[in-house]
């Protein structure tokens, strides 16, 4: 296969020091899918693990935050960490579908992702989360997620769940949803083009 797409980033902060190292592709023979997520808060270090499982990367991702404070800064520095570390092992869109849609059930809950691989960072998210945490990673920290993440990377997400009763599962659907949809975006055609109009994103 061709190269594997690959990145590491170190972010260091007064209140999170971050290490990722993310591979795009899985080879079984020489780039087999292996994904460690610590970032201290349980259920953020399952959303991060599913959306790198269902996206077909490998991720390691070490955080080590001020949980005394609150989850606020590691929830939000693992994702700007992880749309970073995605960015440079994406480097040029070119050779790559850009768009992806993902629709991912869990139960009773159902998710539709849309990505654009367009270099202008825009995000929606509409989760209906009702309660107030999950866990330890409160549930207004879960959007926040989604768009850090894509502010970083410079993608285009659209998540919406569109039912469920869960919010467990309304939230790991909406990672699973964009796990397929980067998938997609991200999965190479076989050419060198820019998949744009106008010839560079
Ligand atoms: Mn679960």
């Amino acid at each position: 296969m061709a190269d594997v797409r690959r990145a590491s980033v170190d972010r260091v902060t007064n209140e999170t020091k971050i290490h990722i190292d993310i591979a795009l592709d899985v080879d079984p023979a020489t780039a087999p899918q292996t994904i460690e997520i610590k970032t201290g808060v349980g259920f953020l270090d399952h959303m991060l693990h599913a959306l790198a499982k269902h996206g077909g990367m490998s991720l390691q991702l070490q955080c080590e935050g001020d949980l005394w404070i609150d989850d606020h800064h590691t929830a939000e520095d693992c994702a700007i960490a992880l749309g970073a570390a995605f960015k440079k092992a994406l480097g040029p869109i070119r050779g790559v579908k850009r768009f992806g849609t993902g629709f991912a059930p869990l139960d009773e809950s159902l998710s539709r992702a849309v990505v654009d691989l367009s270099s202008r960072p825009y995000c929606h998210t509409d989760l209906q989360l009702r309660r107030e945490k999950i866990g330890d990673l409160s549930c207004e920290m879960i959007p926040h997620v989604f768009h850090s993440f894509a502010t970083e990377a410079g993608i285009t997400l659209h998540v919406d769940v569109l039912h469920g009763s869960n919010d467990h599962h309304k939230a790991e659907s909406a990672f699973k949803a964009t796990a397929l949809a980067l998938k997609e975006a991200t999965s190479r055609t076989g050419t060198n083009d820019v998949p744009s109009t106008k010839g560079v994103l």
